[in-house]
């Protein structure tokens, strides 16, 4: 097998090239001539400097992660990167693209770095529930000190050339497109510098104040996961006056915990699952898009503007519709108002707010669609109104134009029927707030032609979205598996337990909210029959007493104007007088049996979905959970999650609940298998 390393000579200067697509990750070849080509300069009296760059898209984008928790092959990243520094003449990293992970700790490693100003340099490995092992944690703090190490880390959020630079991690920058060129002159200019600037050999100053203010500012955005407290540990103890070998095996003994941690192997499975979660089985790569350069969203309601923020940000044009002119400006002045608190933020400049508005055109007349490449409806949740609309839409929009709906559970096939283009037909169900949450699950209806489904996949990206494919069934792949959990959370509330009791079991679990919480913010009257004499659960009961949730500041808890939760006595009442007229046996449950109660038929509609083939894989199922209602990344999504308890476990949990089990989950339970 020829090497991806390769060594070219320009005069005194070794040029090592890597070419390791897609991403040069930094796998055992990789790192084997790397260190190869060190060797090959130390050991070369005509060499007096030394360049290492990447062919391809970027600079090293990190270890290869598909060799994590497999037997180390040749040099380890740590020791390479060793020999870099070591190397007694100059070696200067020369970056474009990302260097990330590894990829940025052999920057760190090497004397000099320069780079490209659309360069990003970052340590995402906390991302995988891991740390720069590779002697990162020491040497980022030595060269761009506490503050910055602490924040590259922790958040493992990438910086770009230009801080890089003004943070001392990047000595130069070169041209966008001459940086080959550049840091071939950078080389023959330090190659007789003497001392060789080392990052190991310096000194960082002790900032515990920085530590301390930084584990505060940061304890609720880390909450429940393991890798970024190790990473602040380790640049604390950089800043702690140890030397660099002891900083270097602290780091090692902190990277090995995580590695073989259940919360590493669950980010890093979200890492794979996002990506393959993009592919269509049956759709060939390279399938022909339809373009997309105007997007029509029908409804101006919170749906239909977060829907709209999307592609407007992604610089699509969009035709926004509605039935009356004060909604329609209600509509996009909510727009407006959250361009304008991002922009505050400062996350757009004042002219971006504008340039996307201008590219907003509001009107009351469906007629105006008839531009758009693809065209989503979110209007009211109704059958009838929904093929009307498409009734419209069919005589309306161009050929070839995609018709999508985004409806959260009901039937596509349905409303691809009342059409003359079934194949043009489509769900993109975007989950709220639109313009946040990153999940789109894309329902494929029978008839969907592959050209559709491929282009409103590849749309995702762009619009910053993970994409995943259901297919036709009540509720897709999330609401359906979400219905389970709240029949289930239902059912022990007439046992009883307490709708708090409930709610904080899962938020301990990660969850962002329990069932009782989303209830209050989704709406306690969505969905509700609005008969006040008819009184058939415990939610009929709280809505027609105007307990519809945060909105109305009573639902399944008080609120006060802070949006504050408080338990309810008047709904304690109503349940303790459902709980009275039912012959349900009063029982206490444990948080453990809450978790199974809820969690455990999740799976096992998990297994439903998956054999009915509306998921193509149980990693998408993970993905939605993840994205769509923050399952917590740390136990990587609900069919990880049953593989870490045990299927057996999850299945003899579910038979002593009495919930029939899903064939493929029992098959799997007792052929020991995982999902
Ligand atoms: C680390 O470095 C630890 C160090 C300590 C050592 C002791 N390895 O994302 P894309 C694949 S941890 C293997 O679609 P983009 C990816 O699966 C690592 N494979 O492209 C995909 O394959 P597919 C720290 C990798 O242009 C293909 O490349 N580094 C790796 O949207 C294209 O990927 C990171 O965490 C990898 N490291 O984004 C960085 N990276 O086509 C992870 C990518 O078969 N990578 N692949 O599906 C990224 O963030 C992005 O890939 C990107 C490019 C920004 C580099």
């Amino acid at each position: 097998m020829t090497s991806p390393i390769r060594t070219e000579r320009h005069g005194d200067v070794l040029v090592i090239v890597s070419d390791n697509p897609p991403v040069n990750a930094l796998g055992a070849a990789v790192r084997a001539g790397l260190d190869a080509g060190i060797k090959e300069a130390a050991g070369d009296a005509s060499i007096a400097a030394v360049v290492i760059r990447c062919d391809g898209r970027t600079f090293f984008a990190g270890a290869d992660i598909t060799e994590f928790g497999k037997p180390m092959r040749g040099p380890g990243l740590g020791e390479v990167i060793d020999t870099i520094e070591a190397c007694g003449k100059p070696v200067v990293a020369a970056i474009h693209g990302t260097a990330l992970g590894g990829g940025c700790e052999v920057a760190l490693g090497c004397h000099y770095r320069i780079a490209v100003p659309s360069a990003k340099l970052g340590t995402p490995e906390v991302k995988l529930g891991l740390l720069p092992g590779a002697g990162g944690t020491q040497r980022l703090p030595r060269l761009a000190g506490v503050a910055l190490a602490l924040e590259m880390t922790a958040t493992g959020n990438p910086i770009s050339a230009k801080k890089a630079q003004e943070a001392g991690l990047v000595d130069r920058l070169a041209g966008e497109d001459s940086l080959e060129a550049d840091a071939l002159a950078f080389a023959k200019e330090v190659a007789g510098h003497r001392p060789i600037p080392r990052a190991s050999e310096r000194t960082v100053a002790a900032d515990r104040e920085a530590v301390e203010a930084f584990r505060k500012a940061n304890a609720r955005k880390f909450r429940g996961f393991d890798a970024p407290a190790a990473n602040i540990a380790c640049v604390e103890k950089a800043s702690s006056g140890a030397t660099f070998a002891e900083g270097i095996a602290f780091e090692r003994e902190q990277f090995t915990k995580l590695m073989g941690g259940t919360q590493s192997a669950a980010q890093r499975h979200l890492f794979f699952a996002e990506r393959q979660a993009a592919k269509v089985d049956d759709i060939p790569e390279g399938t022909q898009l339809r373009p997309i350069k105007r997007v029509g969203v029908i409804g101006a309601g919170t749906m239909g503007g977060g829907i709209s923020m999307n592609f407007l940000q992604a610089g699509i044009p969009v035709t926004i519709v509605e039935t009356a002119q004060e909604a329609l400006d209600r509509g996009t002045g909510t727009i407006r108002k959250n361009y304008e608190a991002s922009a505050a933020k400062g996350r757009f400049q004042p002219e971006q707010v504008e340039a996307m508005m201008g590219a907003l055109t509001p009107t009351l007349s469906l007629d105006d669609l008839k531009e758009c490449d693809l065209i989503i409806e979110a209007v009211y949740e109704n059958m009838d109104v929904k093929k009307e609309l498409f009734t419209k839409l069919d005589a309306i929009a161009k050929p070839g134009a995609i018709l999508a709906s985004n409806t959260s559970y009901l039937n596509i096939d349905e409303m691809a029927a009342v059409t003359s283009r079934p194949g043009d037909v489509i769900g993109t169900h975007f989950f709220s707030p639109a313009n946040v949450m990153k999940l789109l699950e894309v329902v494929r209806g029978a008839q969907t032609a592959p050209d559709v489904l491929a282009t409103v996949m590849a749309l995702a990206k762009p619009i910053g979205k993970v994409a995943v494919v259901s297919g036709v069934c009540p509720g897709f792949i999330g609401n359906r598996m979400l219905s389970q959990r709240q029949q289930a959370a239902n059912a022990m509330l007439m046992q009883g337990a307490d709708p708090e009791q409930i709610d904080r079991v899962l938020v301990e679990f990660g969850m962002p909210m329990g069932p009782f919480q989303m209830g209050d913010l989704a709406g306690v009257d969505i969905g509700w029959h609005r008969d006040p004499n008819r009184i058939e659960s415990i939610r009929d009961a709280l809505a027609a007493r105007g307990r519809w949730g945060q909105k109305t500041k009573k639902g399944w808890y008080d609120y006060d104007d802070k949006r504050n939760p408080t338990p309810s006595p008047e709904v304690k009442e109503i349940i303790e007088d459902f709980r009275s007229r039912s012959n349900l046996q009063r029982r206490t449950f444990t948080d453990e049996e809450i978790l199974a109660a809820t969690l455990y038929p999740m799976v096992n509609e998990g297994a439903k979905i998956l054999d009915e083939g509306m998921a193509q894989r149980a990693s998408d199922i993970d993905v939605v959970w993840i994205y769509g209602y923050g399952w917590p990344v740390y136990r990587g999504g609900p069919m990880f999650w049953a593989n870490t308890v045990g299927l057996d476990k999850v299945v003899a949990g579910l038979d002593a609940n009495d919930v029939p089990v899903a064939p493929m989950l029992r098959r799997k339970a007792e052929a020991g298998e995982k999902f």
